[in-house]
């Protein structure tokens, strides 16, 4: 991408009226309130369209310098599932033996979570989010800013796209995530950031009975 100019033009803007304000985003609160992590999948495949209006919904998202640096892929092909499956596997089989200390293994055993991830092999589709580290123009390295804000922001975004179209998601942070580079051939400026199942979840998929922390414990007024 080459430096962009800009021209700037009046922001198209209609302002609701308040009572408008507080139904909306109270609705929006209500709806985005019941996503869950689903770790259980059906292998039912989902919409091509539903997961590219999600990701031009996450491609919307604020980014340093409006560098955009962020690359979506999207992998159907269950033979590179397997291959991720397998990857991520051997290097979460190290993490739950010996590489994640006792006190993690304790805050993440409510959650029944191991090293097996058949998630990886039975959603029917797996999006994996790269961040951009920097570009390449012609030849020239050029920087991108708050690469991983950006990014996290844009992965914000795309789950709650994903949610709203009426699809089941998972964040799974294999660790290390660099197998991801190699098998999907990802060029050297990319680094894995987040990988997410999508799907619709499986009839008997069941979810932890969590609370969520209330206005007074994440909100501070001044
Ligand atoms: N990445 C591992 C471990 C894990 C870590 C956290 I923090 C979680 O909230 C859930 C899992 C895994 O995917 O199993």
């Amino acid at each position: 991408m080459e430096h962009q100019e800009f021209t700037f033009s009046p922001y198209v803007y209609s302002r609701p009226i308040e009572e408008e304000m507080v139904t909306r985003s109270q609705q929006f609160f209500e709806n985005l309130n019941k996503r869950r992590t689903i770790r259980e999948f059906s292998s039912e495949n989902v919409p091509d369209k539903v997961l590219e209006n999600s990701i031009m919904t996450a491609s919307s998202a604020p980014s340093g310098a409006h560098k955009q640096p962020w690359t979506f892929c999207i992998v159907r092909d269950s033979e590179i599932k397997s291959k991720i499956r397998e990857a991520a596997e051997k290097e979460e089989y190290d993490n739950y033996h010996g590489r994640m200390k006792e006190e993690w293994l304790e805050d993440l055993k409510p959650f029944g979570t191991d090293w097996r991830k058949p998630f990886l092999e039975n959603a029917p589709a797996l999006i994996i989010v790269f961040k951009r580290i920097y570009e390449e123009v012609n030849g020239k390295k050029q920087n991108n800013y708050y690469v991983p804000e950006s990014v996290g922001i844009a992965c914000g975004f795309l789950l709650a796209a994903l949610h709203n179209a009426g699809l089941a998601t998972l964040t799974h942070t294999p660790s290390p995530m660099n197998f991801l580079s190699e098998i999907l051939n990802r060029p050297e400026n990319e680094r894995a950031f987040l990988l997410i199942p999508v799907g619709y979840p499986a009839e008997n998929s069941m979810v932890p009975d969590l609370i969520r922390k209330s206005k007074g414990e994440v909100i501070v007024s001044y």
